[in-house]
């Protein structure tokens, strides 16, 4: 007789990919060694009172000497594949000419060392480190950066592109932009929108024009990707102004890529709200279609909801609910709106605990770019750890979480979202750029002052996750 089908609760897809993820800056140190030049994070992190304590990505994890171990720690998790990123300093000290062997060479290892334990490397060009000789003469502001981008694009294929099958261009453009360079809260920390409007064009062009130089490098099969931390938006009320205020957030947040990227055009309504900052005149002909190249699938890092209203007269002066101050919005043309928290418990970086955000999201995706695989490539949370008398590191918040989400995810699956894979963020606790040290994602405890690792019970839960396909019972 032939099997029943199981369920569609039971359990994730055959071939389902488990990762966990991490980015260079945040794990490798080894900031000046082996040719490695400065990025713009290098520079922000030592400017007075931008990063937390003063914290720095000069030792982090030491990733850069550890990643033997490092990977050993992923094969005990099961993981099938492990998604980090490229030094772009460290592959091309100052952003331009030669590739520096030696940086190169780190990366090669690393791909050995993980495709010879059977996990598959899922490699990202940019999580945000530009070289900072780049920044200086301009940054994403300017159309060169794009072109830049390109050439080192090709010198990281051409050494990796043999092992490495699936490939992103950018992690997050929305946080390269409006953080680095509309409210400052990221390197390189300007503080104007209509240069923002630019670095957001200039990446997408980055995005087009590496992914044509993938193409034409890479073997035929090879994957190639972009990953957008999309914002699940919601209207506070069905009153009119918080339904326009959720119609240009979700512009500025979600439209303002997938139009470009899978339609090869900005859209008008978005374009008219920022009007008044910019004419757009950085956008030159034939640059919609380099960016709407064909892409293999996308990938989405999700961790909570947005919630917009129309603001109160009064809220206009005041600091706003996400405790930015109104003056320093990472949002170009965002006057008039109110972002409210979600509801939900709060993790440590005070995000609300919202898991239907992330179902909502992918059930629009698979309606909106039908048949196109994705990939959640981030997702996890920031907890305290406690350490109990054996040793153990307790996290039951965060296995909370990563269940919530994770049966987001299946639900989704099982109404037709075509979701091939997820990345938990983060393998190990890392620099979390402007909070520093202060706030740990991993599921690997990491003591920054000895380097010693130590799974924490979410590790342990996640490798029985992997092992089972599916989710223990709540
Ligand atoms: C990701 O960024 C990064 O890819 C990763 O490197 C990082 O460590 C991880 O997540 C955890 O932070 O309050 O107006 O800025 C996520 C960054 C956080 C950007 C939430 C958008 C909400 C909008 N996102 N943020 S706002």
């Amino acid at each position: 007789v032939e099997a029943l089908p199981s369920p569609v609760r039971s359990a994730f897809p055959t071939g389902f990919v488990w990762g966990a993820a991490t980015a260079a800056y945040q794990i490798e140190g080894a900031a000046a060694e082996d040719g490695r030049t400065p990025s713009i994070w290098d520079t922000f992190s030592r400017t007075a009172g931008k990063v937390r304590n003063g914290d720095t990505g000069d030792i982090a994890a030491d990733h850069y000497h550890r990643y033997r171990e490092d990977v050993r720690l992923m094969a005990d998790l099961g993981l099938t594949s492990y998604r980090f990123s490229l030094s772009w300093p460290r592959i091309q000290p100052g952003g331009r000419g030669p590739a520096n062997p030696a940086g190169l060479d780190f990366y090669d290892r690393l791909v050995d060392e993980l495709l010879g334990r059977g996990i598959a490397p899922v490699v990202t060009l940019y999580h945000w480190d530009l070289p900072q000789e780049l920044e200086d003469a301009g940054g994403w502001t300017v159309r060169d950066t794009a072109h830049r981008f390109a050439e080192y694009a090709a010198l990281a294929a051409d050494r990796l592109g043999d092992r490495v099958a699936t490939w992103t261009t950018l992690n997050e453009p929305w946080c390269s932009a409006f953080l680095g360079y509309g409210n400052g809260y990221h390197a390189p920390g300007r503080t104007d929108h209509a240069a923002a409007l630019a670095a957001h064009h200039h990446l997408l062009l980055a995005h087009g024009l590496g992914t044509a130089v993938l193409r034409d490098r890479l073997p035929a099969g090879t994957q190639v990707s972009l990953t957008l931390n999309l914002a699940a938006v919601r209207p506070l009320s069905t009153a009119p102004g918080d339904l326009d205020a959720a119609r240009r957030i979700d512009g500025l947040a979600n439209r303002i890529f997938l139009d470009p990227v899978f339609r090869g055009r900005y859209p008008e309504d978005v374009l008219a709200d920022t009007a008044h900052l910019t004419d757009w005149s950085f956008v030159r002909e034939g640059d919609l279609a380099e960016i709407s190249r064909p892409v293999d699938s996308l990938g989405i890092n999700y961790y909570t909801p947005t919630v917009v209203a129309a603001a109160e007269p009064a809220d206009l002066a005041g600091p706003r609910e996400d405790g930015h101050a109104a003056e320093l919005s990472p949002w170009p043309a965002d006057e008039g709106i109110r972002f409210l928290p979600a509801e939900g418990n709060r993790t440590a970086m005070n995000w609300p605990v919202d898991a239907d955000g992330l179902y909502e999201l992918l059930i629009r995706l698979r309606d909106e770019l039908p048949g196109l695989p994705l990939l959640v490539t981030e997702n996890g949370a920031a907890y305290e750890d406690y350490s109990d008398p054996s040793g153990a590191v307790r996290d039951p918040e965060r296995i909370a979480y990563l269940h919530a989400h994770l049966d987001a995810v299946r639900r989704a699956v099982a109404e037709g979202a075509p979701v091939r894979g997820y990345f938990l963020w983060s393998l190990l606790d890392n620099f979390e750029w402007a909070y520093g040290y202060s706030k740990r994602f991993g599921i690997v405890h990491v003591d920054f002052a000895s380097q010693r690792r130590t799974p924490k019970e979410s590790a342990r839960w996640y490798a029985e996750v992997i092992r089972t396909g599916d989710l223990p019972p709540a």
